[in-house]
């Protein structure tokens, strides 16, 4: 039998790396994974201590399935001379396939949680795999703030906790999501670079990074190199470029971009100063900013 092989979308986070992991070794299957870990997906992984996944470099006549992300510019190198033979995700659906195939997507706040539902038996059976999909679900659910976190996402994570041996789940939360947070000694292109992701709203291709930080004072004193690193990129070939800078306990996010301020203050309902919008109670990329962005530049 063909291998088949379990992948996240590219840049990588912790929920695309932890649900790779689980399905496959739930499935028999081989996790791999686009790109480096970031930090925080780094030190669940050794929380756990569970190796990182190969890195695949290409989908090229390999048999895939995708989780946590289901469009073409997330997805793998080659991946339409690959056959995805399932996706799970909890994204938009954005995806157009030739053939029938097993397609899974709830609304909620973490592929992690669908895996967990769907297998909660055997993932309650090891103490591993339920750690590292708690991970995904409290990083995914920004500790339960986020407005894409559900009811069954917390019902679930409790329970995965408990099974894990993580006796304080909201303080290992918290530990978790201060890994990415810290910008001491990365570069802005590394900090916009690492959690960011293209999209394509009616043939514009839109690019969206985020950080998510406990402080926003030191991110946003950076605003200059920001702009210009967004403008750069911008030059590569991108519509507009964004980028989020999210305050995970003031819950709000200051949306730094460069594009027309026009289709910016059309979606959002506010006027741009110095290429960037503070949005109160903003915190989910997909839930509170893809979708306002997608209308405005339809
Ligand atoms: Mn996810």
């Amino acid at each position: 039998m063909d291998e088949i092989y379990v992948i996240g979308h590219k840049n990588p986070d912790t929920d695309s790396i932890c649900s790779a992991i689980v399905y496959a070794n739930l499935k028999g299957y081989i996790p791999v994974r686009q790109g480096e870990l970031n930090k925080e997906t780094a030190f669940a992984l050794d929380y756990f201590k569970v190796p990182a996944p190969q890195i695949l470099e290409s989908g090229e006549g390999k048999k895939l399935v995708c989780v946590d992300h289901n469009e073409a510019s997330q997805m793998i190198e080659n991946w339409d001379n690959a056959e995805i033979i399932e996706v799970i995700d909890h994204h938009k659906i954005n995806f157009n396939y030739g053939t029938p195939i097993y397609f899974h997507s709830e609304p909620i706040g973490c592929t992690g949680t669908i895996i967990a539902k769907q297998n909660l038996e055997a993932v309650k059976a090891n103490p591993v795999l339920a750690g590292l999909l708690l991970s995904a679900i409290l990083s995914d659910t920004v500790i339960f703030k986020s407005p894409t976190a559900t009811e069954e996402d917390k019902a679930i994570a409790t329970e995965l906790a408990k099974v894990a041996g993580i006796e304080d789940m909201i303080a290992f939360g918290i530990e978790l999501k201060t890994k990415n947070a810290d910008v001491n000694g990365r570069s802005i292109e590394e900090i916009i670079a690492s959690d960011f992701k293209d999209f394509d709203f009616n043939g514009k291709k839109i690019g969206i990074g985020q950080i998510e930080v406990v402080e926003s004072a030191e991110i946003e004193s950076k605003a200059k190199g920001i702009i210009d690193s967004l403008q750069s990129l911008k030059q590569s070939g991108y519509e507009a470029v964004f980028f989020m800078a999210t305050d995970i306990m003031k819950e709000g996010t200051k949306l730094f971009f460069v594009g027309d301020p026009e289709v910016v203050e059309k979606a959002f309902g506010v006027k741009p100063e110095n290429n960037a919008i503070y949005l109160p109670g903003v915190m989910s990329r997909k839930k509170q900013i893809v979708p306002n962005l997608e209308k405005a530049f339809g």
